[in-house]
């Protein structure tokens, strides 16, 4: 991912990794177990590429980076704590994350269940906090947001989707509703959060954001897909194959790799003709796009 990265964004990159750091070791005093749980966990690399979302929208929009912090820290958490409470065994039973043993096999499954519960407390404690130049509006239309994306009505509910259709025959069109809840929610929650911390209001500007969002959020999920195809675990950090093994609906199982290839493409088209209609720089934005579809993990 830092391959080819705008010094913007390899900014930002930076920036996450700091604050992630600062948060997780400030919570002193915890139960020392969960603390090296969350260290173990949240310190262990990934893309961070929702944070990366987070950065590049409301930077294009003019925000500040302090600005942004504590929505891009609070997605990363959630993203973090879903991918933990995922790889339990009562879920899809992963043994490998982010190139290492998952939180239930490191540690225990009790401690992954407890992480991954302190982690979506700390997002909604961060954003809630007071700032140095506080906007309780904005922090409560934040707040929402984040709510509805990582709940029911977002990516828990397109994880019981998902559980349900294992073994079972699913439509484009079903399998399209799975993937736009437990993956593009979030991806959406972050472009809008930027949007929000920035102090967009305008809605078309908003719109357009969202339709970005969405295209790439489908067309990132497609490419995960692939990728558990034809990747490697070296590069993916995780199993190759086991959405084949666990009978999943996906776009390339459904069609073929070619096919879910076009699909990529043709929504990263779109999400940079949507991109387009915006009167910002949105350069870093069109550059995510890319790098979250081209990549190999
Ligand atoms: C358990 C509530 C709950 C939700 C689980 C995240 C998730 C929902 C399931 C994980 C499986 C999966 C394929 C989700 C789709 C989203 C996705 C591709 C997650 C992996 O995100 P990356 O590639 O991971 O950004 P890193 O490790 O780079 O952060």
């Amino acid at each position: 991912m830092t391959t080819n990265m705008t010094s913007a964004l390899s900014t930002a990159k930076q920036r996450i990794e700091q604050q992630l750091n600062q948060y997780i070791t400030q919570l002193q005093p915890i139960p020392s177990t969960l603390q090296k749980a969350l260290n173990y966990t949240v310190l262990a690399g990934g893309k961070r590429l929702r944070p990366l979302l987070v950065y590049a929208t409301g930077h294009c929009l003019g925000a500040t980076l302090e600005t942004l912090d504590p929505p891009a820290v609070a997605i990363e958490l959630i993203h973090t704590y879903s991918l933990i409470h995922d790889d339990l065994p009562c879920m899809d039973d992963d043994d490998l994350r982010r190139g290492k043993p998952t939180c239930h096999k490191a540690f225990n499954e009790a401690t992954a269940i407890l992480v991954g519960d302190a982690l979506q407390s700390l997002a909604f404690e961060i954003l809630a906090t007071k700032r140095h130049k506080p906007n309780t509006a904005i922090q409560c239309e934040m707040m929402k947001v984040l709510a509805v994306a990582s709940g029911a009505k977002g990516m828990v509910g397109g994880q019981q989707l998902d559980l349900e259709a294992e073994g079972q025959t699913r439509s484009l069109d079903e399998v399209e509703k799975i993937h736009a809840l437990k993956t593009s929610a979030l991806i959406r929650a972050s472009v809008r959060m930027g949007a929000l911390a920035a102090g967009c209001t305008h809605p078309e500007a908003l719109a357009c954001l969202d339709q970005y969002a969405q295209q790439v959020g489908l067309a990132f999920q497609i490419q995960d897909d692939i990728l558990d195809i034809e990747g490697h675990a070296t590069t993916t950090g995780k199993p190759v194959g086991s959405d084949a093994s666990a009978q999943k609906a996906t776009f390339p199982l459904l069609t073929s790799v070619a096919q879910a290839k076009q699909k990529v493409s043709a929504l990263v088209q779109s999400a940079l003709t949507s991109l387009g209609k915006l009167p910002y720089d949105t350069s870093e934005l069109a550059q995510l796009a890319r790098q979250m579809t081209d990549r190999q993990g």
